[in-house]
């Protein structure tokens, strides 16, 4: 289930170790934290998590990243689904808090309106970790920590293959852009990242970027609007394997050969996605990993047990190419 390959190279990997090993830290018990929403009498720390929803391969995966990690960590968890909404997110946040739960982690939704219900996290002593995504907030002390990718180094890769991809041609390359959720921090970074890489060679123009939320319906539906409205699509980039997905559906209803009339490009590289890759209709997928459940219950226990974590631990990613895909497929985790 765990990937060491996976984890930060700020000396993250010993923390990791250490956290996995131990079946209990000193003072990995509720009275240090003045009270637990755990059974009487027990002595587990309790983690209270908001996740975004159940809107993608990745999302899945990494849920059962974490109720997993959480079993083997011996941490008792608290589970919300929030539907891919803030409104959801800030009223799990809040049930939380008046639980009195020792550790409150979440992946936010959004990047943005998220200092109101933190300081009341915080009022309440109870440490935050940011799981996966980011927050906009000015005020850092208002989490403990944020693990996860860097998603714009994910959209900078995903630029920097396309233009070695299309150095050779003379005219225009027409880019199409699948935007994950607005607001959130992978769409915004993805862009960016993407944007800046392309930026080097002129002939490579997004003609079209809107939101398929993250879904592969919302990929589908955008994707037949683009091909509608835009006689000549050369290129897709997708911020994430469902909507790429999706978007295969109405390309090849539209009579066109996905991965040779459209080159494909996608970010997380889970099971589905790799296998689109690996059959030619995806040309290249920068890689995301959901498997932060052991890394997180590592972080829970020490934040809880008052020691200092990192301010930002970083997964450590790769990128695949058709072949790459073929080669990693059978002993893909998800
Ligand atoms: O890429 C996408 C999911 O936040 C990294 O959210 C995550 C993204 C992931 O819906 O598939």
């Amino acid at each position: 289930m765990l990937r060491t390959g996976t984890y930060t190279r700020r000396g993250f990997g010993a923390i990791l170790a250490a956290g996995l090993l131990a079946s209990g830290l000193a003072g990995c018990g509720n009275s240090d934290t003045g009270g637990s929403g755990g059974e009487a009498g027990s002595d587990k720390i309790v983690l209270g998590f908001s996740q975004v929803g159940a809107e993608s391969g990745w999302r899945t995966a990494n849920t059962t990243s974490v109720k997993e990690a959480a079993t083997e960590a011996g941490i008792e968890l608290k589970f919300d689904d929030a539907q891919q909404k803030q409104e959801n997110q800030i009223k799990a946040i809040r049930n939380f808090i008046q639980q009195k739960v020792d550790v409150i982690a979440f992946s936010p939704v959004v990047e943005s309106g998220w200092d109101t219900v933190l300081k009341e996290a915080k009022d309440a002593d109870i440490p935050v970790i940011l799981t996966d995504r980011a927050v906009d907030s000015a005020d850092k002390t208002l989490y403990k920590t944020f693990i996860g990718s860097d998603f714009v180094k994910e959209g900078r890769l995903s630029g920097e293959w396309l233009v070695e991809e299309k150095k050779a041609a003379t005219g225009p390359v027409n880019i199409v852009e699948l935007q994950g959720t607005t607001g959130s921090a992978p769409a915004n970074d993805r862009k960016k990242g993407f944007a800046e890489a392309i930026a080097t060679n002129p002939n490579l123009k997004v003609v079209a970027s809107q939101s398929g939320d993250f879904t592969r319906a919302g990929g589908k539906q955008v994707m037949e609007q683009f091909l509608k409205a835009n006689p000549k699509i050369d290129v897709l980039f997708a911020h994430n394997d469902d909507m790429g997905l999706g978007a295969l559906e109405a390309i090849t209803a539209a009579g066109k050969v996905p991965g040779k009339d459209i080159t494909i490009i996608t970010i997380d590289a889970v099971k589905d996605g790799m296998q689109a890759l690996a059959d030619g209709k995806f040309n290249f997928i920068a890689e995301c990993s959901p498997l932060l459940g052991p890394q997180l219950m590592d972080l829970v226990k020490k934040v809880h047990a008052g020691e200092s974590v990192p301010e930002r631990v970083e997964t450590e990613e790769t990128t695949f190419t058709p072949e790459q895909a073929k080669a990693a497929l059978p002993t893909r985790k998800y």
